[in-house]
């Protein structure tokens, strides 16, 4: 029997290889510690984390604000279930609602879960206040989203490898293309639309950032025809593009806003789904829950989480890194035919590698920068996604940035 705390990278890849479903493809690395920008490998190697577990660690790996926030409470009272009030649920509600200016918040877990309660109560606002008659419910959603990986949710999504026989399908959606505010018109007179579900920066289809105005004309068209616009903000929210929230970028308001990831600062899942009373009390006793949502190990790790982005001004600092990695990347793609492209806001980036979605040289380019000290992986084929925790200094950016530009310029394909 091999004690475990002697087991290699090699060996711990086997066992996940072995005893694990084979659900994801892991870039070859073993990671055993984290803290702040840094990750390690079972080996001891140091790396900057260039992903951010997806914009779930923004304040950093194991900030210890939040982990203390974690431990105390962990030593007091951790899942009481919603059978009964507890002392932490009623002061987090209250302090992410008026974090987040609104009435209401619906704690959930996962951003899936939060995705799901979203068009649940949409739904129920359609049905119960807009008079739409029943089972005739339509959410309007965009080509490319992702928005988690439930049935409901895949069943709208354009991605062949995340729907393929997993039917049959949820109806009730129609799909139309992102940043394109005449097909979301349009769609929109169509009847029975009582949502509009969107990300404001389309994270896993490639850092697809919409033109100015989009988010301001769709919600434009949202109130013009008594439409709920539903922000997904799990990836974007929580200061990831240089706002609290990326809608922040142009003042507009969601109807239903959904958060997820940072909200915890990655120590544990915590999503929420926020709205005002006339639409958030739809939703009667014993109509919708979890087990596990809004515990109280939940509320005192967000409430430290969002602290810190506060105490930390991690949005601003997001902001002005982001600018400047662009403009170092912009300066690398000059260098070189293997980038051909930057795109992003704030700290959520993506570089457009030289060559076809279907080839290696994006994974082949991971691999290489994971030999020089940086993590990242592709989105789809040839999209490199680079989304560091926004507690990052500029010393580090433009060390990660010598990293990127020695890794490109020298990589062969
Ligand atoms: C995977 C992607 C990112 C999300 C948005 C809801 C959710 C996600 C905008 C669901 C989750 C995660 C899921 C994870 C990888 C990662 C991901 F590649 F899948 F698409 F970030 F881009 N809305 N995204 O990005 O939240 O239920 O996971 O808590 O499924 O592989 P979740």
């Amino acid at each position: 029997m091999v004690t475990l705390d002697k087991l290699s990278s090699e060996e711990l890849m086997q066992l996940e290889d072995r005893y694990g479903a084979h659900n994801y493809h892991p870039l070859p690395v073993v990671l055993s510690k984290g803290k702040g920008v840094y990750v390690w490998d079972v080996e001891g190697k140091k790396y900057f984390d260039f992903l951010s577990a997806y914009s779930a660690v923004n304040q950093g790996h194991c900030h210890p604000k939040i982990v203390k926030a974690l431990t105390d409470q962990a030593q007091i009272l951790t899942l009481t279930s919603r059978a009964f009030y507890n002392d932490t649920l009623g002061v987090y509600e209250k302090f992410v609602a008026e974090y987040f200016g609104y009435d209401k918040v619906l704690p959930m877990n996962t951003g899936a879960e939060a995705v799901e309660t979203a068009i649940k109560i949409a739904r129920k606002w359609g049905y119960e206040k807009k008079g739409v008659a029943e089972n005739q419910a339509q959410i309007i959603v965009c080509e490319q989203n992702f928005h988690g990986r439930t049935t409901t949710i895949i069943s709208f999504s354009s991605d062949l490898d995340a729907n393929a026989n997993f039917g049959p399908f949820t109806p009730g959606f129609i799909r139309i293309p992102y940043n394109d505010l005449e097909a979301l018109a349009e769609a929109a007179k169509q009847p029975n639309v009582i949502g509009f579900l969107v990300e404001p920066v389309q994270g896993e289809a490639g850092v697809y950032v919409p033109n100015d105005g989009y988010l301001s004309g769709a919600k434009e068209i949202c109130e013009e025809y008594q439409i709920l616009f539903i922000a997904d903000e799990v990836q974007t929210g929580i200061a990831r593009t240089g706002k609290l929230l990326a809608v922040d970028h142009e003042n507009v308001k969601p109807d239903i806003l959904i958060l997820g990831k940072a909200i915890s600062g990655g120590v544990y899942p915590v999503s929420a789904v926020f709205a005002n009373d006339e639409i958030m009390m739809v939703i009667k006793p014993g109509q919708h829950g979890s087990t596990f949502g809004g515990n109280p190990l939940a509320a005192k790790v967000a409430v430290a989480a969002l602290e810190v982005v506060q105490d930390e001004k991690l949005a601003e600092n997001a902001e002005y890194l982001g600018n400047l990695f662009r403009e170092k990347m912009n300066g690398i793609i000059g260098k070189t035919d293997l980038v051909v492209k930057v795109r992003g806001k704030g700290l959520l980036n993506a570089i457009i590698v030289n060559d076809t979605p279907d080839s290696k040289t994006a994974w082949n380019l991971c691999v290489e920068l994971k030999n020089n000290g940086l993590l990242a992986k592709p989105t789809h084929g040839n999209i490199i996604r680079f989304a560091p925790p926004l507690v990052m200094t500029e010393e580090q950016l433009l060390e990660c940035v010598a990293i990127i530009e020695k890794t490109i310029l020298a990589f062969k394909k």
